[in-house]
């Protein structure tokens, strides 16, 4: 199974491609649309999730709800293409109206102008944009219904907005509830203070990051491998949340902590009953050895600040080579909630291809009764 994508901010639309689903598997419609208007809300989202409402459209692979075993594409259109078509037209357009020369820093705007040896850096961002991930959440929710098939459930929360954090322990049911929190945090009392913050930053022209938690509930032992180091289950899963734009750092259940506590403190020990093995606590966050060890899979992810500041930061003018400051017409504050769902979602597409990976099959069929067979 792999997931493809295309597509740019202010194009005609987003579109992915998934190849490998076995046949017979039922689509919900609906749910990836639930899941496109989760990343699309949030706290201090800026001005253009006003002019977007994503829709999935299911162009292939689907017939009344049911794969058929070929590949399915899929698009998101983007209504804002309607304000850009003069400027991004591909069958002929005014490219010098919307250039970008004030580089923004943290964006892929000057690295890429330089490595595609372009002059305007909008032939760069309108790639880099996060506008990509509306197909990212499209194709992860119909991993995530392959999954669910399963019995394997994937969710999150927000843990901490710029600084300002929850650290106490959620147990798996209670994660949902965090979507229909203004920042999708589970401390009330944390997410005013971090909602409070995100007002004072819109007000001086600055963006906010934070952290997210992604969990895994039902997935059975031995996925991934301690044979071949590129089919490692931990290795591939933190590839999938640092692909990501915007996250810089992951870890995997007790993460960083375990390099400041002896042995003792970090191994879960092993107990056997009612001839079931199991850990008496999770900081392996569910994988030994590149391998899932039944229990849940804990991952967390960093994201930066949003690169596009309205105040913003020193940069150059490719275009003069003077000193000035970035580029910022319109941006969100904090994108926390829909990085919450995105990577949500590119843990699905990752999981599902390395269960798809071992158990193959044609059809779903095939694919339920291979995965029970397993203990
Ligand atoms: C983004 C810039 C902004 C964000 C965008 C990501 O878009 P615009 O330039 O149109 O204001 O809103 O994210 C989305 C459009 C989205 O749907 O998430 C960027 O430069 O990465």
């Amino acid at each position: 199974m792999k997931l493809t994508t295309a597509g740019e901010s202010h194009g005609k639309m987003l579109l992915g491609i998934i190849e490998g689903l076995p046949s017979n598997m039922s689509v919900d419609i609906e749910e990836i649309d639930k899941y496109l208007a989760l990343r699309q809300s949030g706290y201090g989202r800026g001005g253009r999730q006003k002019i977007e409402t994503d829709k999935v459209e299911i162009l292939s692979g689907v017939r009344n709800k049911i794969t058929l075993g070929s590949p399915v594409a899929f698009c998101v259109k983007n209504a804002d293409y309607a304000n850009w078509q003069a400027t991004m037209a591909p069958e002929g357009a005014d490219v010098s109206k919307r250039a970008l020369t004030r580089v923004r820093p943290g964006h892929a705007d000057l690295t890429g102008m330089i490595k595609y040896a372009h002059t305007d850096a909008r032939n760069v961002l309108e790639r880099a944009s996060a506008r990509e991930t509306c197909v990212r959440v499209a194709g992860g929710t119909i991993a995530r219904q392959y999954l669910r098939a399963l019995g394997v459930e994937v969710s999150g929360y927000v843990e901490c907005v710029c600084g300002i954090e929850d650290t106490a322990y959620h147990a798996f049911e209670e994660l949902e509830n965090a979507k229909s929190q203004p920042l999708f945090m589970l401390d009330s009392d944390k997410q005013a203070k971090a909602m409070e913050l995100i007002d004072t930053l819109k007000v001086q022209g600055d963006t906010a990051g934070g952290i997210v938690q992604v969990r895994v509930k039902g997935l059975k032992s031995g996925f991934g491998s301690c044979m071949t180091y590129a089919e490692k289950l931990d290795a591939i899963l933190c590839g999938a949340l640092m692909s990501v734009q915007a996250i810089k750092g992951v870890e995997v259940g007790m993460g960083f902590k375990a390099g400041k506590l002896p042995g003792s403190k970090v191994h879960d020990e092993i107990v056997l009953e009612n001839g079931k093995y199991s850990r008496t606590s999770n900081n392996a966050g569910g994988i030994e050895g590149g391998m899932s060890n039944g229990e849940e899979i804990v991952l967390r992810a960093v994201m930066k600040p949003i690169p596009t500041l309205m105040k913003g930061l020193k940069t150059v003018d490719t275009a003069t080579g003077q000193a000035t400051t970035a580029a910022g017409e319109r941006s969100d504050v904090a994108a926390i909630c829909a990085c919450e769902i995105i990577l949500e979602s590119v843990v699905c597409t990752a999981l599902a291809e390395v269960v798809a990976k071992r158990l193959g099959g044609d059809n779903m069929g095939e694919v339920i009764g291979r995965y029970s067979l397993l203990d």
